[in-house]
């Protein structure tokens, strides 16, 4: 039992470097030690090693896929084989990308074990591009899509099953910039996103509620936390931010909300870049947020 850290020191998915600093800055904001204060072991399994950046072009709309495919296939395998020793793996990103690898083994561990399995996808962005929508040919532009079958093999069958994902699966909360081709695409496979209008509207209680409804009593909860989902003004570390995201506030209840269910069972950190953060604050942020993730709260609640 307990909690793995799994770092994944890469940016080869991004266009912007730096996330490949990720997991050592959430490591010195305390991550290990936030966790164990919660009374569960923490084993953290140090950094896969994959290949470097190797800062090319897009090849046929994509960018670095053989590194992207290697990064991948290295954390399927950790993410499996700490779900398989009953542990909560969490990544430590590393750009988005490395979701294609969480994400798949998350999904053949509940096929095994014949579980619901519910993804809640925080970001800014959609990540529902291909080769033929993709503005940038960027890799971490693309999980959610890969997930779903959509992309080329070598990343659509890193789970074993295509598609890893079905739509209705998943839950993408905080969404405000996505790609013209990308929205058809989204729109056309029917995702249930709850976009940063939808969270002005109707509250992020609400939201979370929409978003977390319908969970059976063994349903495991991933949660890939794409830190870009955080307003700029608290979150500055990330390569592409966009303005008008959750405030502090906001992204604590969405956490504490989460936590309630008591249904999470896996977790990515991405996209944190600490070459653009200042004073670590946002790796802290993160760190603050995953406390409330994992039951933190001002009180103690009844019922
Ligand atoms: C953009 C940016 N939609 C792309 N995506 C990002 O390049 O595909 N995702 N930054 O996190
Ligand atoms: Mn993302
Ligand atoms: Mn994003
Ligand atoms: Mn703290």
């Amino acid at each position: 039992q307990g909690v793995s850290l799994i770092g994944a020191p890469t940016d080869v998915g991004a266009s912007c470097i730096g996330a490949r600093m990720g997991p050592s800055a959430l490591r010195v904001a305390g991550l290990a030690q936030a966790i164990a204060r919660f009374g569960l072991p923490v084993h953290d399994l140090g950094d896969l090693h994959g290949p470097d950046n190797p800062a090319q072009p897009a090849i046929d709309g994509h960018r670095h896929l053989a590194e992207v495919a290697r990064w991948n296939a290295m954390l399927h395998e950790a993410t499996l084989g700490e779900l398989r020793r009953g542990r909560l793996p969490i990544v430590l990103g590393g750009d988005h990308c490395l979701a294609m690898g969480s994400v798949s083994a998350v999904a053949r561990h509940c096929r095994e074990q014949g579980k619901p399995l519910r993804v809640l996808w925080l970001d800014a962005h959609a990540d529902f591009n291909t080769a033929a929508l993709t503005p940038s040919g960027n890799l971490h532009g693309m999980p959610m899509a890969c997930l779903c079958g959509h992309g080329p093999e070598v990343l659509t069958q890193l789970g074993g099953q295509v598609p890893a994902l079905h739509p209705g699966q998943i839950r993408q909360i905080g969404i405000r910039s996505v790609d013209e081709g990308e929205k058809r695409f989204v729109h056309t496979l029917g995702i249930e996103v709850y976009d940063m209008r939808f969270i002005d509207e109707m509250g992020m209680r609400h939201t979370m509620q929409q978003a977390l409804e319908g969970l059976g009593a063994d349903t495991h909860l991933h949660v890939s936390l794409d830190v870009d989902f955080l307003d700029p003004d608290i979150a500055p570390g990330v390569g592409t931010t966009v303005r008008g995201g959750p405030n502090y506030r906001e992204a604590q209840l969405c956490m504490e909300m989460i936590a309630d269910t008591g249904r999470l069972g896996s977790l990515d950190v991405v996209e944190l870049n600490p070459a653009l953060d200042v004073r670590n604050q946002t790796a802290e942020l993160a760190v603050d947020l995953i406390e409330s993730l994992f039951g933190k709260s001002t009180l103690m609640r009844r019922g």
